[in-house]
């Protein structure tokens, strides 16, 4: 089963988070796509089987969703969503428009997160771009086209070198060498080992590029379904209201709030209620991860 069809409903998230797969041709990353979007895209044993761009939109697995429509014996789960992109493979001299160069640097500028697929695994029928398997050299080269690119760009707010990256090692545990795994902690940047092939680790993906860009989900419920809103964490009350509507920001009046843990615990809204469990909070409150919210506004 695609990891998309596990959910009844896909609401379409207010903030949207995109994800841009990146990384040299032919190494995984429409195969990574079409695990996480379980859509039909073309992927082939040769290099730039990707032109444009493949958008899909993927829910965040978040297992409090589940427990909260059990407890609430509602009928739908809306989840927090992310789109993924599949961007076309980079090659040495990207930056100078070799390969699709251009074209893909300008995909990645759009993207919040970039998710750079480096290949791992050994595979003689599979054709790899430059000679061997070198996963070290490869992630330089995505790097190097980067940051070239970002050096003639004027527009400094947007460097395609910053951007909050997650690495996907392609491969088993065996495939992955210990002095690959060392390198990238040595440039900081967050890693999974996944095999594709095996279709392994593609759901810690979606949740640790939600953590890198900051993102923590507020729920709200109603007679009928539990919803999950994405925002940045520290993201005050009102803030918060207004993704759910832009209107709620401004007539903002309070919220009353309950960590999902301690409504479970009470066995429900309105036991919680008679309990004295609901918070009343104002315009300074700042949302919690896993809040239950319900928004008073005038
Ligand atoms: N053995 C093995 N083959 C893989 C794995 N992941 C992908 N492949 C194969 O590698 C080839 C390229 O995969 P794609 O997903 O099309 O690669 P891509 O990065 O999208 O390539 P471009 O769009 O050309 O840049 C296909 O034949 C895949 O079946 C893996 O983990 N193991
Ligand atoms: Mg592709």
């Amino acid at each position: 089963m695609c990891f998309a069809c596990m959910y009844a409903t896909v609401g379409i998230g207010i903030m949207k988070v995109s994800i841009g797969i990146v990384g040299l041709p032919n190494v995984g990353k429409s195969t990574l796509f079409k695990l996480l979007t379980g859509r039909k895209v073309h992927i082939a044993n040769y290099p730039f089987a990707t032109v444009d761009p493949n958008v899909g939109v993927v829910p965040v697995p978040d297992e409090r969703l589940k427990k909260l429509v059990d407890l609430l014996k509602v009928e739908n789960i809306t989840p927090a969503v992310v789109e993924f992109y599949d961007i076309a493979g980079l090659v040495k001299g990207a930056n100078k428009g070799e390969g699709l160069g251009n074209q893909f640097l300008s995909h990645i500028r759009n993207v919040a997160v970039i998710v750079e697929v480096v290949r791992c695994f050994r595979d003689d029928s599979v054709a790899h771009i430059e000679s061997g398997i070198d996963p070290i050299r490869d992630m330089d080269i995505v790097d190097l086209e980067l940051r070239l690119k970002d050096e003639e760009s004027a527009e400094k707010e947007n460097l395609l070198s910053k951007k909050p990256k997650i690495i996907l090692l392609n491969g088993s545990d065996q495939d992955v060498l210990k002095d690959v795994k060392e390198h990238i902690r040595s440039i900081n940047t967050p890693f999974i080992v996944a095999d594709l092939a095996k279709v392994d680790g593609v759901e810690q993906l979606i949740k640790e590029a939600f953590q890198r860009l900051n993102l923590i989900n507020f729920f709200t419920i109603n007679p009928t379904e539990v919803r999950a809103w994405p925002i940045k964490r520290g993201t005050k009350a009102p803030q918060a209201a207004g993704v759910i509507h832009s209107d709620f920001e401004r007539s903002f009046i309070k919220a009353e709030a309950i960590h999902w843990k301690e409504l479970m615990n009470a066995g429900g809204w309105s036991q919680a209620r008679k309990t004295g469990k609901i918070r009343l909070e104002g315009k300074e409150y700042i949302v919690e991860d896993g809040d239950v919210l319900f928004i008073r506004h005038g």
